[in-house]
């Protein structure tokens, strides 16, 4: 099995738990007999052809795929066939009915991350300190939670204008920084101290300006999920530890490094601290644009923080659909609050017309905040050893 070591065996049956979700259908992939068939939700059976299934077993023991889908009768979607080695007549029988691509489908399976209301009862806007309670019991119970609108304590239109431009500034000073590396070496691996790539076309970057407490000391103090951290951590003493923006690129072209990113948590557990603080580490995000299932949401697993899960299997044993949430329907300025031991994970963004900048990218603000005995190692871990742009660098 992916991941194990382990090749499939020729009498396993039902082994691969993924689902294709194309015009409404859904449909599993089930090996009987070493022969794969693709079962549709009328329970029509299908042999997948036998070039196909090499490339496909090949690709889930690269754990790679998750859930296949195809663009109905597309072009493209003959193309990706063709290219997986089906001939066009058995395409035919293969695209129309059952499709099937290699390329990992790019929607959340989860429900919409939701702020139950901003109304408490009788339509008056919820008392903050209401807000701030139920906000860290959430953050506490299932690992996440949100502030939606200003009214709860998201950040303005001129807030977000403000930090998107900054983010997309950086982002485009970078871009072409990039551009020159790979000129120079197109084998340059992306990977500084101010500039990170990552998988899913995500280019994690850290605009100095963001630490500039003058223009941007909403993010650092005095905002409404400040008072959610202080009452979650149930203590004054913590700190911004990190500070940056997450910029998914569009993959809208067939290539075979259009994958969502894996499952992960971005720090362990760390049981020296759970005793006094939980959490005692959250991640912030802050969308800078309206999120749609398009435009490249976070998943995240509910109630993961607390289990002794390996993530990595996540992307071959997908979660139950209602344990799963998604930023899909946040409006720019929202405020995501997670703790960092929540499995997640970022999921193609295929709707560049929706995305900013030159490229249509989707930039999201993300922040650590720890308790001070909490050391994080993001800084230290992720990124290189040094600047990809010259000039100040923030923190
Ligand atoms: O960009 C996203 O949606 C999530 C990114 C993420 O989790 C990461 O890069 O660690």
């Amino acid at each position: 099995m992916p991941g194990t070591g382990r090749t499939p065996k020729i009498q396993d049956v039902v082994v691969i738990n993924f689902e294709a979700f194309v015009c409404g259908t859904s449909t599993s992939i089930v090996r009987q007999d070493g022969v794969l068939h693709a079962v549709g939700r009328k329970q029509q059976s299908h042999p997948v052809p036998a070039t196909f299934t090499d490339e496909l077993l090949l690709s889930m023991q690269e754990g790679g795929i998750t859930k296949v889908s195809l663009p109905a009768r597309s072009k493209e979607a003959e193309q990706m066939l063709m290219r997986c080695g089906v001939r066009r007549s058995e395409a035919a029988t293969v695209a129309l009915d059952v499709h099937i691509t290699l390329v990992q489908i790019c929607v959340p399976g989860g429900a919409r991350l939701q702020s139950p209301t901003s109304m408490g009862r009788g339509g008056q806007p919820e008392p903050l300190r209401r807000l701030v309670a139920r906000c860290a019991s959430e953050l506490q119970e299932k690992g996440i939670t949100v502030l939606q609108g200003p009214e709860q304590g998201g950040f303005t239109p001129p807030e977000v204008k403000l930090l998107r431009e900054a983010s997309l500034r950086f982002f485009d000073l970078a871009l072409e920084r990039m551009r020159e590396e790979l000129q120079r070496d197109p084998n340059r691996v992306i990977r500084f101290l101010d500039c990170v790539a990552r998988k899913g076309h995500r280019l994690h970057v850290k605009p100095p300006d963001l630490w500039d407490p003058k223009v941007f000391g909403f993010l650092h103090h005095r905002g409404t999920f400040h008072e959610v951290l202080h009452r979650a951590f149930g203590s004054t003493e913590f700190r911004l530890t990190h500070c940056g923006a997450l910029m998914a690129k569009p993959a809208v072209e067939p290539m075979p490094n259009n994958v969502n990113q894996s499952w992960h948590r971005d720090a362990p557990e760390e049981p020296h601290l759970v005793g006094q603080w939980d959490p005692y580490a959250v991640a912030v995000y802050i969308p800078l644009i309206d999120m749609t299932e398009q435009t490249g949401v976070t998943e995240f697993l509910l109630g993961s923080h607390r289990q002794a899960l390996d993530c990595d299997l996540l992307d071959k044993y997908p979660p139950p659909r209602q344990d799963l949430v998604s930023t899909a329907g946040l409006g720019a300025g929202d405020v995501v609050i997670f703790d960092i031991r929540l499995c997640h994970r970022g999921v193609l963004h295929t709707a560049p017309e929706l995305g900013v900048g030159e490229l249509g990218v989707r930039p999201v603000v993300a922040m650590n905040f720890g308790v001070n005995a909490w050391e994080d190692k993001e800084d230290n871990n992720n990124w290189g050893d040094q600047y990809l742009l010259s000039g100040p660098h923030g923190k």
